[in-house]
């Protein structure tokens, strides 16, 4: 066999490659994605960050979270990006004077102390939280870790659940490609077709100097992230509907469950659980009344502004497999869908590509047009478990390992031959790696 899972930290072993990994992207209180492309600290990296090193170093698990939770507002929104002060501003764009958060987003009660993006990531942090605090109950009791996040937790749920409930129907919407995590989605190709790009001239994109442009988004995607945000910015990060509002499947699933993990957060701490369980389970009623759709067998984004569904087939329709109160024939359609033509999962793919392999914008190495990307594979790998499908929830495990060593913790693949694209030692890919090896 080419690798034995061993989860001892022998030299040379997956999980002590992995553990350098993050022991290299650890800053002294949170953990890069990446020195190069990214050094920051990101959102919902930062939770699968937390997952992955639960294991190995679960006092910094616990202020990976604390960290990021520090950084929040006062309206209860958990900024995507938390910058490091010591990092050069030309180091990664749009860089904090970009955001002006302390003086743009004060109505929403941006923290005065350090500086952050305004826009918001998905919401894997309770489920992050949950999972950090089993992984050592004792240390997290001593610490009143969950006594400390829950009330944040708390906040930042309901920012979502209020605030962000713009189509009307009990989902939130996101309201920046950048929030929902998968950049330059084909999913977003209509939707954003609205945004008028801001000139080429005014920013300068820095990923370039780390990235291989064929890999990343196009200068015409940057512009319209760009006045999206700029826009969302000079309107002081108040919410309503802007240019862009999407009501996507994964960031909605990920706060279903993430809500789930809430209750047993509240249940730990002596409260009840029952109210969130049933709030857990209207998301997830209201995830399949608007966006499921049968024809398709997966999941589609809908268009706030047009009221549409979006007729592309992105990663982010398989991921509601994670949630428990699925419908069975849901459940059964989203596995065939990912094993079926369109993402062909153990037989044309060795890892999940992040869109429609017969799509017409489908291209291997382009970032979220395509590529396979760790996250998703171990968001799938748990939701094939959680439905029974064991023999295919252990094949994806080996996958995602193998390709995760074999790619030096690559950012994405090719999904065809796990060739690594975009950074290596990437935060996540190592993280999730461990986790799977324990
Ligand atoms: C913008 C950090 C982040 C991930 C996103 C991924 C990428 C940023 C970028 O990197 O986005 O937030 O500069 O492209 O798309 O999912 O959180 O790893």
């Amino acid at each position: 066999r080419a690798f034995a899972y061993d989860p001892s930290s022998a030299p040379g072993s997956p999980h002590a490659r992995a553990v350098a990994v993050l022991d290299a992207n650890w800053t002294g209180t949170s953990t890069v994605p990446s020195r190069g492309l990214y050094p920051h600290q990101w959102s919902w990296d930062s939770a699968f960050i937390a997952i992955g090193l639960r294991h190995v170093a679960p006092l910094r698990a616990q202020t990976e979270l604390e960290t990021l939770l520090a950084a929040q507002w006062g309206d209860g929104r958990v900024p995507h990006i938390v910058f490091h002060p010591s990092v050069p501003l030309d180091a990664y764009f749009p860089s904090p004077d970009f955001w002006r958060s302390t003086t743009a987003g004060r109505a929403a009660g941006a923290p005065r102390t350090v500086q952050t993006s305004g826009i918001v990531q998905p919401p894997v942090h309770a489920l992050a939280a949950w999972l950090v605090h089993r992984a050592d109950p004792a240390l997290s009791r001593a610490r009143g870790f969950l006594a400390r996040v829950y009330p944040r937790l708390a906040a930042w749920h309901r920012y979502l659940l209020h605030r962000r409930d713009l189509g009307g129907g009990g989902l939130v919407s996101v309201v920046h490609p950048w929030e929902q995590g998968m950049d330059n989605s084909p999913c977003w190709d209509a939707p954003l077709s609205r945004v008028a790009p801001a000139p080429a001239r005014s920013f300068r994109r820095a990923d370039l100097a780390h990235g291989a442009p064929e890999d990343r988004p196009t200068d015409l995607d940057y512009g319209r992230y760009v006045r999206l945000a700029a826009d969302y910015r000079d309107g002081e990060y108040r919410d309503g509907r802007g240019a862009f509002a999407v009501e996507d499947p994964s960031f909605n699933a990920l706060l279903a469950v993430s809500e789930h993990a809430l209750a047993r957060i509240a249940r730990e701490l002596g409260a009840t659980g029952t109210a969130r369980h049933a709030r857990a389970e209207r998301l997830t009623a209201a995830l399949v009344e608007r966006l499921w759709d049968p024809a398709y067998g997966q999941f589609l984004c809908r268009d706030v502004l047009t009221g549409e569904a979006v007729p592309e087939r992105g990663v982010t329709g398989l991921v509601p497999l994670l949630l428990p109160g699925l419908p069975r024939e849901v459940a059964r359609a989203l596995v065939g869908t990912l094993t079926g033509p369109h993402f062909g999962l153990g037989t044309r793919t060795r890892l999940v590509p992040s869109h429609d392999l017969l799509g017409e914008a489908f291209d291997p190495h382009r970032y979220w047009r395509g590529p396979a990307w760790f996250n998703t594979g171990w968001l799938l790998e748990r939701g094939l478990r959680l439905h029974g499908e064991r023999a295919r929830a252990d094949a994806l495990r080996t996958a995602v390992l193998e390709l995760a060593a074999a790619s030096d913790f690559a950012e994405y693949v090719d999904p065809y031959t796990g060739e690594a694209c975009g950074a290596t030692g990437f935060g996540w890919t190592a993280a999730l790696t461990l986790d799977l090896l324990h």
